[in-house]
């Protein structure tokens, strides 16, 4: 309730999710992504971004920043798996850009902000959805997890420094979601058993409605149909 929050990588799957489930609990939504055309969400506004692009970043930010924005959803994302000697340069830069860059960016255009408003009293959050992957490897693996342990870094680096101006840094840690993820379809037969999108978002909710004086650093979230692995 009266909370503002801005959500990247809100057309589709976990993102959507999210923006769906603010917007239910009365919040008011920002979404962006690079496509957001004939996106309808009663509620929720949403604006064309890239977060590889710092020109569209800073237009999102500047939107945020006019809502009066008190919480960033960091969900924007790519997936792509191969080998590592199938690692194009191409592709190195894609995974890294988006799913790094996009994350320091789309953080970085709202610091300024969250620190003015912790010099009028008010606390804020941003929520990094990164991956269950942020902190283990596998074959093929290599370039999407080196993005998401990187993506961990930063969201920690950004805790330690947001201690200094009230802000609260969360990290969500999804295992297999149903989503477009990977330039798959949502709804494939063999992830019928896997988290649904807004298994993710009540996690993220979970974090953003916590009291002021608790801090959800980071929510670890499986399928019951994934192996155990930490
Ligand atoms: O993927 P998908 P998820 N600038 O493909 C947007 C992590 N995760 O919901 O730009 C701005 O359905 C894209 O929109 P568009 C994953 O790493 C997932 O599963 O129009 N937005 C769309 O809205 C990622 O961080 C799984 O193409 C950009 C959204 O991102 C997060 O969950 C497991 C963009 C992607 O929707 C959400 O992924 C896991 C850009 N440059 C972690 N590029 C899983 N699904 O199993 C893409 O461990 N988007």
């Amino acid at each position: 309730q009266g909370r503002v929050v801005a959500v990247t990588g809100a057309s589709k799957g976990i993102g959507l999710a999210v923006v769906q489930a603010l917007v239910a609990q009365g919040a008011q939504v920002l979404g962006g992504a690079r496509d957001v055309q004939g996106l309808q969400v009663p509620g929720a506004e949403f604006r064309a971004l890239d977060v590889t692009d710092p020109d569209s970043v800073a237009d999102f930010a500047a939107r945020a920043r006019e809502l009066g924005v008190d919480a960033l959803v960091n969900n924007a994302g790519v997936g792509r798996f191969m080998p590592l000697q199938a690692i194009t340069p191409q592709d190195y830069r894609q995974v890294m850009d988006t799913n790094v860059l996009g994350t320091i960016l789309t953080t970085g255009a709202l610091v300024e902000h969250f620190q003015g408003r912790h010099a009028r009293g008010l606390g804020s959050q941003v929520i990094n959805v990164t991956s269950d992957v942020s902190g283990r490897t596998f074959a093929s693996g290599a370039l999407y997890t080196a993005s998401k342990f990187a993506q961990r870094a930063v969201t920690h680096a950004l805790a330690y420094e947001g201690q200094g101006y009230g802000l609260r840094v969360t990290e969500i840690r999804p295992g297999m979601v149903d989503t477009y993820f990977g330039d798959t379809q949502q709804g494939e037969p063999h992830k019928a058993a896997w988290l649904r999108p807004g298994d993710v978002a009540q996690a993220v909710l979970y974090a953003l409605s916590a009291p002021a004086h608790l801090r959800v650093d980071e929510v670890l979230l499986h399928p019951t149909v994934q192996e155990v692995a930490y």
